[in-house]
């Protein structure tokens, strides 16, 4: 009986210990903002169902990138995942993490090399970006129709963000998807935007408005909710509200839940929702199996994404089980 007992108990103990071990970093470019706030929940589900540890660290610039990287090190952590404030840092922040023997998987962006290419040798989830903007830009061409509006006196508010390759396919995707539609090119106006926060977005859409007078009505997108917000916040201060602006933004975390339960619907139409448990636990997953199993994860996974409104979000949130 004690020798069961005591064999039980040290087969506890060796597992949890080596649970325990386990240190995963989990480094995010802009830890303010909803989207990465639910994926280290998410994160946290996975550590507390595992055992591990996860440490969180906010990065929004190359440096900090460096010193979080060091940072995992000393902690002795064995592995992380990141989202990275530039995917252009793809060559340092691999060579880095050899040098710190940490195990390194990418979510959301995807690193770059030197030539603009993928790092293909680094694992990442990633959403499937330009299928997500299409859509958006038929949830937009949709509620266009649904209005009866006439597309000749609609311009389109287009915020982009060239220099991160998942935002250009979620933005030239919605672009095919309206163009498809019926929806003129030449009333698709380019709002590019210097950082992707809801206040860069509201100022690059404010001139786009301000200078393009002859439009009755508004639609917007661009990479994520915030980019949209953007639009939709300086679309109002012009006097267009929820009647004469739609704005589908990508996404779905708090930012796009405050926003249809204000008791006034506004210009901010809908979001494709994506799934921070899959970007936040399933990566944490992966990388808890890599350090502790060696199994690597998949070098490539693309998430799939869903049109929520004010009417269907429960029901879709549900279904993504968020
Ligand atoms: C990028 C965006 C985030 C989120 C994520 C999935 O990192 O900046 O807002 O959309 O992809």
């Amino acid at each position: 009986m004690t020798a069961l007992v005591t064999g039980a108990l040290s087969l506890l103990c060796v597992s949890h210990l080596t649970a325990e071990d386990v240190k995963i970093g989990f480094v995010v470019k802009q830890p303010e903002e909803p989207w990465f706030q639910d994926e280290w929940r998410w994160a946290d589900v996975a550590a507390k169902e595992k055992g591990f540890t996860v440490i969180k660290i906010g990065a929004v610039d190359g440096e900090k990138v460096m010193t979080a990287i060091d940072n995992l090190a000393s902690q002795k952590a064995q592995g992380y995942v990141i989202c990275p404030p530039d995917v252009k840092l793809g060559p340092g922040i691999v060579a880095k993490s050899k040098v710190d023997r940490l195990k390194l998987m990418t979510v959301d962006d995807r690193l770059v090399d030197g030539k603009g290419n993928p790092i293909e040798s680094v694992p990442h989830m990633g959403i499937s970006a330009h299928n997500i903007g299409k859509q958006v830009g038929q949830a937009i061409v949709d509620e266009i129709k649904k209005r009866g509006w006439n597309m000749d006196e609609v311009g389109a508010i287009r915020v982009t963000y060239e220099q991160l390759p998942t935002a250009h396919d979620r933005t030239s995707g919605a672009t095919e998807a309206l163009l498809a539609g019926g929806f003129p090119q030449a009333n698709i106006i380019d709002t590019p935007q210097a950082k992707t926060d809801t206040e860069s977005a509201f100022n690059a859409a404010n001139i786009a408005i301000i200078k393009n007078p002859k439009f009755k009505k508004w639609v917007a997108f661009g990479l994520n909710d915030e980019a949209v917000l953007g639009a939709v916040r300086a679309a109002e201060g012009r006097g267009f509200k929820a009647d004469s602006m739609i704005g589908v933004g990508i996404g779905g975390a708090a930012s796009a839940i405050n926003e249809f339960d204000k008791p006034e619907l506004t210009g901010f139409f809908g979001t494709v929702l994506i799934s921070p448990k899959r970007h936040g636990y399933e990566t944490a997953i992966d990388m808890y199996n890599w350090i502790t199993k060696n199994q690597e994860p998949a070098k490539l996974t693309l998430t799939e994404g869903k049109l929520m409104t004010r009417e269907n979000q429960k029901a879709v949130r549900a279904e993504f089980g968020v």
